[in-house]
Parts: C-alpha cells; structure tokens; sequence
C-alpha cells in the first residue's frame, strides 16, 4: 500500500470527529482531509478540513476526481429517532449519499471505502440474544432500513465492480468528546453529561431496556482495524457484527453511582421505547473476531471510569 490520501465524509459528527484523529494518527495529519456540511468545530479544526455536501452529486464527485482519494470514510447519515421525524430525507442522505460515494469509488478508483451500518439493521423477529451474522433482518425505521439496503449495495458494488468496500454494524456508540445526534442509544452518553451538571438524569428508555453498546475508543480501533485487514481477511462483504458489551439504563446508573454517590435516575419513556424494543440485545460477533482479530478493550466499568475522569477536563478545555 502506497502513501494514502483519505477523505472522511460527515467528520463532524460523533463518530466523524473521533475516527479523523485516529486516522491522523495512522496516517498523518497531511494525509486526511475532513469534510461536513458545516464549519469545523473543536479539535477538526487543527486538520485539512473543507466544506462538503455528498447529495451535490457534481461538486461531490468534481471533489474527488480533483484530489485523488485512495480511501473514502462515508459517516453522513441520518440516525434512528431523527430519521422517524423526516423520513424522505433520511432515505435520501443515506441511501443516495452512499451511491454516489459507490458509484465515485468505481469511476475513480478509489482503493478502499468504509461505510458504517448498524444493530439498526436487525428488526423484532431477529432473534434477540447473540444475534448471529447471517439472520432474519426486518428493520423498522427508515435508517434500519436504509443500512439494511446499503449493506446489500455494498455488497452488490463488491461482487459486479471489485470495490473493496468494507462496513461494521455498529452497536451504540458513547464517546464524550463530541454529543451524537439523533439515536436512540443516545441517552447512554447523555446520562454522562447530566451526571456531572445535574447529578441526575430522565431517561428516556425503560429501567431494563438491554441494548448492545460500544465506547468511542474501541469503534475507532474495530473501523481502523478492519480497514488495515489485508483484502483476502474480509470475508463478509455486507456488514461485520461487531460487539464490545451490553446493558440497560438501571446498569450504566448503577455504574455512575460508583463514582457520583448522589446522582439519580428517573424514567419516561417515548417514541424511541419502540425502536429500542425492535433491536437486538446482545451481539454475536465471532466471525469479525476470527476473520481480522477483533477484540475489544472497554466494558461498561472500565468506560464508565474512563468517561467520568476525561469528560470534566474536556468541558473546561472545548
Ligand atoms: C442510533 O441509536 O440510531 C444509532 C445506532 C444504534 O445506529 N446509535
């Protein structure tokens, strides 16, 4: 592999902002260009980073012909509950964002592309517990639905035009560094934010709503991971299972507890009960880990621990 230029789509997003500095790391700062639809906050700032709309299909593709990417990150997309409230754009960003990405890949040879999914992508009759790689799929909002059809077009653009294209189903994500934007997992992150300025916390899920959960750490490690894998490991063309644990909102406040004695939950459940029902509450994730070695770092203790020394520090700093 020869010297990489790599464009993120989306960096400034929750994921965006945190994997942009993994990929500085890996591949230096001159070799990453960042892009979103709005300005560079934080710490995206300090790197290469340009104004960027994918759905500008001209200026899109005009960007990549004259840059010459050998990889793309494509992270812009519309999440579960945001998705629910505007539908039509949510389809749009998401399904077409990720064909003009797929269709540029092939036109330019781009040499590699990553595109996230996501546990959305399963439904209520997935089974629940362990949820296999190759299993029922009957998504529920528009976003399920939209990483369901993505991975069969990833898929699709591998086996008809040889694009090495890989993608992770991400479980929730909880970083401190930059605040997600419209999942249901969400409030596994905002319960960190509240803890510390209210010390307590309206959840907006049940007391034992289980869901499969990821700290920002190990995402970034698994996305750069599995795009390091040599091309002959990647097995699975649609989308890797990946896991790293899984709790309920009871669990991450007993867990919070530990370190803020007085802090306290209370519930009132909304629309994002539903979505939260339909997916699935653990993750089998075995052939991610035999194909390129995945393995995770951090369990819900040890991040729990992790978020609560960095986050007040961060607040002052951001
Ligand atoms: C969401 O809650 O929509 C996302 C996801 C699980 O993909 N965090």
């Amino acid at each position: 592999m020869g010297k990489q230029k790599i464009l993120v789509i989306g960096a400034g997003g929750q994921l965006g902002s945190e994997l942009t500095q993994g990929l500085w790391r890996l591949h230096g700062k001159e070799n990453v260009v960042a892009t979103d639809i709005k300005d560079a906050e934080g710490i995206l700032a300090e790197g290469n980073f340009e104004i960027l709309d994918v759905l500008k299909r001209d200026a899109f593709t005009s960007f990549i012909q004259k840059n010459k990417f050998t990889q793309v990150y494509h992270l812009a997309a519309v999440l579960s509950a945001t998705g629910e409230k505007n539908p039509g754009f949510a389809w749009h960003l998401n399904m077409d964002g990720l064909l003009y990405v797929l269709d540029a890949a092939v036109e330019y040879k781009i040499e590699k592309v990553y595109w996230p999914s996501s546990i959305a992508a399963f439904g209520p009759t997935t089974p629940k517990q362990n949820t296999p790689q190759d299993t029922v799929m009957d998504p529920t909002t528009v976003y399920g639905i939209s990483k369901q059809a993505g991975e069969r077009w990833c898929q699709w653009y591998h086996e008809k035009h040889g694009v090495d294209v890989r993608s992770l189903r991400y479980p929730g994500l909880i970083g401190y560094k930059t605040k997600p934007g419209g999942g249901t997992t969400d409030y596994a992150v905002d319960i960190f934010f509240q803890a510390l300025s209210e010390k307590k916390y309206e959840c907006f899920l049940k007391p034992d709503t289980y869901l499969p959960m990821m700290y920002m750490d190990d995402a970034v490690k698994a996305t750069l991971d599995l795009m390091e894998a040599p091309a002959e490991k990647i097995h699975v063309r649609s989308s890797y299972n990946i896991s790293a644990m899984s709790f309920c909102p009871e669990e991450i406040s007993a867990e919070i507890k530990k370190h803020i004695p007085d802090f306290n939950i209370t519930y009132k459940a909304d629309f994002r009960q539903a979505i939260a029902d339909s997916w699935p509450r653990s993750i089998d994730d075995s052939r991610a880990r035999a194909d390129w070695g995945w393995q995770h770092r951090f369990g819900l203790p040890e991040m729990a621990a992790d978020i609560l020394k960095n986050l007040p520090e961060y607040l002052a700093a951001y």
